[in-house]
């Protein structure tokens, strides 16, 4: 990376003018001094020179067909980075395709920063009806951790190490910063321009629970009689990965991996209870969580979900963000401060003298998972004609397991729903899904920032209604030769393909798609490389061959088409079962 200064100004050394620095180049400098290389965007009025100029200066910029997929792309790299991920978009319209995905990062707790040029202040303010006009501050400010706007050069280098440490800091999350056009074009003296710009210092600092917190909660762990560990996507976020293992096998507590803490620990382990879920929400009587929040996800920490017939249960709840606890349930014991220190200090105060828990318990979790994985074999071992999720997931099943490395994105509804269930991790941080919101459209966006950042093979789990909300950026992956394989679940439809219209009209039912449509034809449209499939055999030639070759591929895999459930999984979140109770 050229240093910043490299980063050549205009000069003019004839008539020996001062030399100064203009707005574009010190923002870039300002992005380069804090070590962030990567630009994910979509060019237009007026970041399109910016773009430019920062290929020019040896950044990536990967440059998107919708501003939405950017954002995504950011936001994933925020969680795949530990450093903000970039999204940069034109003014209005631009801006407001890429709040979507600032609001996710938001709400996933991933840090991103969205930087959209804007128009010029005067006119927006007087509403006088400049290009593009808007005021995008203002409509970012409720959907992210923070806004800024940067209105003179010289605050550039601030505007940026706030939006950066705004980002990271506490529970990360999504910034906006909003660049007037007119921004660029100002300039400084060189020498004072660089030395506005700041690296900033320890963006994420620890947070050291205080020695109170550990004592109470090690007080419960050690009494529990049936404990659970809950380990959540901030778990995978904090890197702690050594530490946070250790804490499950020195303790010996069975753990429940939310769906993007899977690979933690690898999905294998003794010592996973995902395959007997509900059981040990039921019956476990102090849950240790761990960078995750009772939200809906955990049917709110209460209710039959977690027993709470059978008498209250105990939680120790670990969370950077103090306003976490209590927000659904009472935390007996909170443990507020980065995952890496809270865990580390639970380690040092249990000891040598750590009794594991008791083998009633660990055997009944056992015996129900034998069980289950008995049940999920046979599943996975049919081979009917047309595939099922299952056995078509089977195969991705074993891809995946000879390739851990591989980063996997997963949406849809039955897809996703079944992937979660099926398809192990190994590693952490290999798996990008739908989130807290349950969004359709991550897709594309998250499969080329996991490409992009780690340089390793993606595959994406797609459902075919939720493929087509980021489908056009396959050209984006041949554009770029990017090392990612999709696989489309094509049930001819949202949830399935056979849903019928009642009113007697020649429309189809709103939830029904185009019939066998081949939607690997659109990769190839642009290079890549796409198969249709219809035997699990098929399906393994062709990720097996995309893998080998690294090539950008689509497999469209046709699925039976009255295989899906109405929202998969969480069917009782649709507003007319609530009608028929
Ligand atoms: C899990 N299970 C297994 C295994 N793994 N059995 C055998 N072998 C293995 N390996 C069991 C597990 O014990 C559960 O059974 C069941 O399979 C399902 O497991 P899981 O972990 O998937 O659990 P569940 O109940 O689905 O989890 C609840 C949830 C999850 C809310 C956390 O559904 C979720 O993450 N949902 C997100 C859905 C979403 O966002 N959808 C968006 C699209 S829908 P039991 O017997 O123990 O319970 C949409 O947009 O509109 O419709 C729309
Ligand atoms: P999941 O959806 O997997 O249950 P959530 O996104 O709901 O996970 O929860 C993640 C939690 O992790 C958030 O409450 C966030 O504040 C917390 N968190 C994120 N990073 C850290 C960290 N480094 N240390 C402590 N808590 C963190
Ligand atoms: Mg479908």
């Amino acid at each position: 990376m050229p240093s910043i200064l490299e980063i050549k100004p205009e000069t003019d050394a004839v008539s020996e003018t001062p030399v100064l620095i203009d707005g574009f180049h010190l923002f870039l400098n300002a992005l380069k001094l804090n070590d962030i290389d990567t630009i994910f965007g979509l060019p237009g009025i007026p970041i399109t020179d910016l773009l430019r100029m920062a290929q020019a200066e040896g950044m990536r910029v990967i440059s998107f067909r919708h501003e939405q997929h950017a954002g995504n792309a950011a936001a994933a790299a925020g969680f795949l980075s530990a450093k903000p991920g970039i999204c940069m978009t034109v003014s209005a319209p631009g801006f407001l395709n890429g709040l979507t995905a600032l609001a996710n990062a938001t709400t996933n707790c991933f840090p991103m920063i969205l930087i959209s040029g804007s128009s010029e202040r005067e006119i927006v303010d007087l509403q006088q009806g400049d290009y593009e006009e808007m005021d995008q501050l203002a409509i970012a400010k409720p959907l992210c951790k923070a806004a800024f706007r940067v209105l003179r050069a010289q605050d550039i280098g601030v505007g940026i190490a706030r939006a950066i440490r705004a980002a990271v800091s506490g529970r990360p999350g999504g910034v906006y910063l909003d660049l007037p056009a007119k921004l660029f074009s100002q300039t400084l003296p060189l020498d004072a321009g660089l030395n506005s710009l700041i690296k900033v210092v320890d963006p994420a600092p620890s947070q050291l629970p205080g020695p109170d917190s550990v004592a109470r909660a090690l007080n419960l762990l050690k009494n529990a009689k049936r404990p659970l560990i809950l380990l959540g996507k901030g778990a995978a976020y904090a890197r702690a990965d050594a530490d946070i293992r250790a804490l499950v096998e020195k303790t010996g507590i069975p753990y429940l991996p939310m769906s993007m803490a899977k690979g933690l620990l690898p999905d294998t382990h003794e010592l996973s209870a995902a395959a007997t879920r509900s059981f040990v929400l039921q019956e476990a009587d102090v849950v240790l969580v761990i960078g995750a929040r009772l939200n809906w996800l955990l049917s709110h920490g209460k209710g039959k979900t977690w027993g709470q017939e059978k008498g209250p249960k105990k939680f120790i709840q670990i969370d950077i963000a103090p306003t976490e606890i209590d927000s659904n349930v009472a935390i007996d014991a909170p443990l507020v401060g980065d995952i890496g220190s809270c865990v580390s200090a639970l380690l040092t105060g249990i000891g040598g003298d750590w009794a594991k828990p008791s083998a009633d318990w660990t055997g009944a979790i056992a015996e129900r998972k034998a069980k289950n994985f008995g049940k999920m074999a046979a599943t996975l071992a049919a081979r009917p004609t047309p595939m099922s999720f299952q056995s078509a997931l089977s195969v991705v099943k074993e891809i995946v397991k000879d390739n851990p490395e591989a980063i996997v994105v997963s949406e849809g509804a039955n897809t996703l729903d079944f992937a979660r269930s099926i398809v192990d991790m190994y590693l952490p941080r290999k798996r990008l899904d739908v989130g807290t919101w349950g969004i359709m459209g991550i897709g594309m966006g998250f499969a080329v920032a996991g490409a992009v950042v780690t340089g390793q093979q993606v595959i994406a789990i797609e459902g075919d209604s939720a493929f087509g909300f980021s489908g056009m950026e396959v050209e984006t992956l041949c554009r770029y030769h990017l090392p990612v394989c999709i696989v489309v679940f094509n049930n001819n439809g949202i949830y399935k393909g056979t849903d019928q219209n009642t009113s007697g009209g020649n429309d189809l039912a709103p939830t029904v798609f185009v019939k066998n449509a081949r939607y690997e034809m659109m990769m190839q449209a642009f290079g890549g490389v796409g198969v249709y499939v219809t035997t699990t055999d098929e399906l393994h030639t062709a990720m097996v061959e995309a893998i080998a070759s690294g090539k950008p591929t689509l497999i469209n895999a046709a699925i039976d088409e009255t295989a899906g459930t109405e929202s998969g999984r969480i069917t009782n979140l649709n507003p007319a079962k609530a009608l028929k109770k």
